[in-house]
């Protein structure tokens, strides 16, 4: 089952932002954003980073989104944010997140994959330790490994458009998309959802399915099938 691939692409969820416990809006806008996901029946999921709004967020924030995650009857490969990302004290240290069965936290700051044999997929990602303009989230992206069918990437970091300068922090360039040579590249950071779709590249934000900026609550789906092109819709949580 490896000539076509569903994948269902979200980013930024910013779990505990307005508070903790059952009130955080979050939470349950989070759990009506897998609902969908989940009905649109993908073969695995990207969390494109920022699961977390702050690396001090409670254990019982942490604890509901590991059983969020857990639940999924597909497997899901995750990167951390700059809200979450691998200081000292990161949530992704201080918690285990290796013992979700069916997550991959992608986590290595030098950048590593995981590999689903079983859909003939390998993710790339990379471990954001410090948001800084230092952090290139997909400088040092492998070719296609050998014997994958699906090169997936994902990235966190601000788009910076093609011949464009930028100061800023954690910059992903159009060129660099481009030349990284993945079937898609899963993108978090924009909390608006934005398809960057060119003869070389697919690739998007998803946008926030817990933010109304932009189209609304959103996440992506994206169909890749032998010998046709890919397939990128971006989904409004109801
Ligand atoms: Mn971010």
């Amino acid at each position: 089952m490896t000539d076509r691939l569903r994948i269902a692409h979200c980013s930024d969820i910013h779990l505990g932002a307005n508070g903790a416990g059952a009130a955080d809006p979050c939470r349950a806008r989070f759990a009506r954003a897998l609902d969908a996901m989940a009905a649109d029946r993908p073969d695995l999921m990207l969390l494109a980073g920022d699961l977390f709004d702050t690396n001090s967020v409670g254990d019982d924030t942490v604890a509901f989104a590991m059983e969020a995650l857990a639940r999924l009857p597909f497997p899901v490969a995750m990167i951390p944010g700059n809200h979450d990302c691998l200081a000292d004290d990161a949530v992704f240290r201080r918690h285990d997140f290796g013992r979700i069965a069916n997550l991959r936290l992608l986590a290595d700051a030098a950048g590593g994959s995981a590999v689903l044999p079983e859909l003939g997929v390998s993710v790339w990602g990379k471990g954001m330790v410090e948001h800084s303009r230092d952090f290139r989230p997909l400088a040092g992206s492998p070719k296609r490994p050998e014997g994958i069918r699906w090169h997936l990437g994902m990235g966190h970091g601000l788009f910076v458009p093609r011949g464009e300068a930028s100061e800023r922090s954690s910059p992903i360039r159009m060129e660099e998309i481009e030349a990284a040579g993945f079937d898609y590249l899963a993108l978090g950071h924009h909390h608006a959802a934005m398809e960057l779709v060119t003869p070389s590249a697919t690739a998007a934000y998803s946008g926030s399915p817990t933010d109304d900026v932009g189209r609304g609550a959103t996440y992506a789906i994206v169909d890749l099938a032998a010998g046709a092109a890919p397939t990128l819709a971006i989904r409004v949580v109801g």
